[in-house]
């Protein structure tokens, strides 16, 4: 029964450990800086973009007085040609937080008449480079064949080993209730 207990215990605790990197969050990158997202002076968001380097995991924030502006998400074409009629996902809350869960460009402009015309779009590019706050990639050095010098190995949970662990758990656990 003790043994059981402290089993399901450490079970517990695993769970709650393997949530520890989902929670792990990126960048948030505010639209215009404290500019924010509109027209007034003209701010030059291509500029503002390219000064960055946004990742999966980061999150796009635009804040905006939204009784005057909204944000769009849209095709390349629709970009190009300030079209606001085919939007992908339109945001309207004035303080919207929009996670980047895939490289590439994201597309953004304001859809009230002539604003994006006057410059209210942004380019959101994703680099490919690098996954940071993702569990997917456990920075493999090119070479580091050495045998560990004690620090890394013992940091180094990750949830694959848990994958393996928790069933054995489970297993164990059962094993001792019956
Ligand atoms: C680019 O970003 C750096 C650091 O965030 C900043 O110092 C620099 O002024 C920015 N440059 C432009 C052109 O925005
Ligand atoms: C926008 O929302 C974030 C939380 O998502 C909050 O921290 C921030 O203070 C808000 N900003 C404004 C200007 O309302
Ligand atoms: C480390 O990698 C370099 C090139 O990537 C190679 O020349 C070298 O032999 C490697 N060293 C070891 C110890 O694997
Ligand atoms: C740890 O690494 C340092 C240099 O990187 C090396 O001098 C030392 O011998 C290593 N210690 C062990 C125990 O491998
Ligand atoms: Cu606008």
């Amino acid at each position: 029964m003790v043994i059981k207990t402290e089993a399901l215990v450490f079970l517990v605790l695993m769970f709650a450990y393997s949530s520890v990197p989902l929670m792990v969050k990126g960048a948030v990158y505010n639209v215009g800086e404290f500019t924010g997202w509109t027209t007034i002076g003209h701010y030059d968001y291509a500029k503002w973009a390219s000064n960055q380097t946004f990742q999966v995991g980061d999150t796009i924030r635009f804040v905006y007085n939204p009784t005057h502006h909204n944000v769009m998400e849209v095709s390349s074409s629709d970009y190009e040609s300030c079209n606001a009629q085919a939007p992908v996902v339109t945001y309207i809350t004035g303080n919207d937080s929009i996670p980047i869960t895939k490289e590439g460009h994201h597309y953004f402009i304001c859809g009230v008449p002539g604003h994006c015309l006057v410059g209210q779009k942004v380019d959101i590019q994703v680099s490919s480079s690098s996954t940071k706050g993702g569990a997917m990639t456990p920075t493999a050095s090119p070479n580091s064949t050495s045998p560990s010098n004690t620090t890394s190995s013992a940091s180094k949970f990750s949830s694959k080993d848990l994958s393996i662990l928790v069933p054995t758990l489970v297993v164990s656990a059962f094993g001792f209730a019956y």
